[in-house]
C-alpha cells in the first residue's frame, strides 16, 4: 500500500502542485474543499476530470470554521501525512478583514491540529503534520532571516501565522506529534492569485501589450521580497515530513528583488517601459508593509538536500507567457478583456 495524504488548501496554488507531486510519487491524496459559489476547482480540474484525471484524489467538503468538519475528515481520510495549506492568504486584506483572517488562518491552524492528535490518538498511528508558515512573520526583523530571527509581524495575517507556528510547536513538545513548520517565503507560478502582486504585474504587462491604453494600478513600489517558483517549494513540504525527527526549516532562494525589478522583468519581456504604464495608487499602500524579506535556507539545503532551481527572471517570464496566451483565449472568447 502507498501512503496517504490529506491538503487543506488543495485548490490554492501551493495545494494544486502539492497535489500533482504526491500523486506522482504514487500517495492517495485527499483534499479539503470548501463550498464556494463559483466552483473554485479550476486549479486541479485536469486532476478531477479529463484524461489526466487521478482515481487516487479524493475530495471532501469541509470548512476550518467547523471543527466536528476538521474531525470526520482527519477519520475518513486516515492520512499517514496532513498538509496544512487553507488560509486566508492574502496579507492586504487581512487588514480590512483582521477577524476573519485570525479566525481562519490563526484558529483554522489550532482546529487542524486537534482534529489530526485526535485522530492519531484513536487510531494508535503516526500522522505527520506540515504547518505552512511564512516569512511574513519575521516582518519588522531585518534580512536575512533564519529559523533563529524573532517574529516581529506586521500584519494581522503575520500574527495569525504566528498563532499557528507556536500551536505548532506545542503540539510536537506537548503531545509529541511529528509536526513541522515551514517558513516559506514569497513563492509564484502562472497559478498564483490574480490579487498577488507577481501575477497582477505579469497580467498587466500581458494585456497592455494589446492595449497600450490600459494602466495598471500599484501600491508600494519599494518593497522587497525573495520571490521563489512555488512547484520548487512544495517539494520542501513533502522533505520536511519525510526526516527522521520533526524541525522547523525557513525555504527560500535568498535572492531579493524590488516591485520595481519585477516589473522591469515583467514589462521588458513584452517590449514595453513599465514607467509608461504603473501609477501609483495611494488607495493600494497598506497601513504597514514589511521592507525587506530574503530569507537563509542554509538548514534546509543542509539538511533537506532541498535547493530552488527557477530563478527570479525565467520565472515571471514564464509567468507573463501564460498571461498573453490567456489574453489572446479572452480575446478570442469574449471579445474584450476584463479588468485589470
Ligand atoms: P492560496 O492560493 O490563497 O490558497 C488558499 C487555500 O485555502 C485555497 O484552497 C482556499 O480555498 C483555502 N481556504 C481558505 N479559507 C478556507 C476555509 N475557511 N476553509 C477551507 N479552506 C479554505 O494560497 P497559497 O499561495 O497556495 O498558499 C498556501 C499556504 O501557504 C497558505 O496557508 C499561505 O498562507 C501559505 N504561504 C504562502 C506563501 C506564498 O508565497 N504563496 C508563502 C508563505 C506561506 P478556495 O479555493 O475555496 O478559496
Ligand atoms: O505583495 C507590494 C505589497 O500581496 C508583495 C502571500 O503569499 O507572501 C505573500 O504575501 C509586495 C508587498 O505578497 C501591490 O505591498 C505593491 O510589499 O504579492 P503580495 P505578500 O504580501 O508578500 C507571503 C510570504 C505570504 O505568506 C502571503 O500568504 O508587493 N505591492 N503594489 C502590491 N501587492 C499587491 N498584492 N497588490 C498591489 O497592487
Amino acid at each position: 500500500m502507498g501512503k496517504s495524504a490529506l491538503i487543506t488548501g488543495i485548490t490554492g496554488q501551493d495545494g494544486s502542485y502539492l497535489a500533482e507531486f504526491l500523486l506522482a510519487r504514487g500517495y492517495r491524496v485527499h483534499g479539503l474543499v470548501r463550498r464556494r459559489s463559483p466552483a473554485t476547482l479550476a486549479r486541479i480540474a485536469h486532476l478531477v476530470e479529463g484524461p489526466e484525471r487521478s482515481s487516487d484524489l479524493l475530495l471532501h467538503d469541509g470548512d476550518l470554521g467547523d471543527p466536528l468538519a476538521l474531525r470526520a475528515i482527519a477519520e475518513r481520510a486516515d492520512p499517514d501525512e496532513v498538509y496544512h495549506l487553507a488560509a486566508q492568504s492574502h496579507v492586504g486584506l487581512s487588514f480590512t478583514q483582521p477577524e476573519t483572517t485570525i479566525q481562519t488562518t490563526g484558529l483554522g491552524a489550532v482546529r487542524m491540529l486537534e482534529a489530526v492528535r485526535g485522530h492519531r490518538d484513536r487510531s494508535r498511528r503516526e500522522v505527520r503534520y506540515y504547518q505552512a508558515g511564512s516569512s511574513e512573520m519575521f516582518g519588522g526583523s531585518p534580512a536575512p532571516q533564519s529559523e533563529v530571527t524573532p517574529f516581529r509581524p506586521r500584519s494581522p495575517y503575520g500574527c495569525a501565522k504566528v498563532l499557528a507556528h507556536q500551536a505548532t510547536l506545542i503540539a510536537r513538545e506537548a503531545y509529541g506529534l511529528f509536526a513541522c513548520n515551514g517558513i516559506l517565503f514569497n513563492h509564484e507560478s502562472p497559478r498564483r492569485g490574480e490579487e498577488f502582486v507577481t501575477r497582477k504585474v505579469a497580467r498587466a504587462a500581458a494585456r497592455i501589450r494589446v492595449d497600450p491604453a490600459e494602466r495598471l494600478a500599484l501600491g508600494n513600489l519599494e518593497a522587497r521580497r525573495d520571490w521563489g517558483y512555488a512547484p520548487d517549494f512544495v517539494e520542501a513540504m513533502w522533505r520536511m515530513l519525510q526526516q527522521d525527527a520533526p524541525g522547523d526549516w525557513v525555504v527560500a532562494t535568498g535572492v531579493t528583488h524590488s516591485v520595481r525589478d519585477l516589473l522591469e522583468v515583467a514589462f521588458g519581456h513584452v517590449g514595453l517601459d513599465w514607467r509608461d504604464h504603473v501609477d501609483v495608487d495611494r488607495a493600494l499602500l497598506r497601513p504597514l508593509d514589511v521592507d525587506d524579506l530574503c530569507g537563509d535556507a542554509t538548514r534546509a539545503r543542509r539538511e533537506l538536500g532541498w535547493r530552488p532551481r527557477q530563478r527570479f527572471e525565467d520565472m515571471i517570464v514564464e509567468m507573463t507567457e501564460r498571461e498573453v496566451e490567456r489574453a489572446a483565449i479572452d480575446d478570442a472568447t469574449h471579445g474584450s478583456r476584463r479588468e485589470i
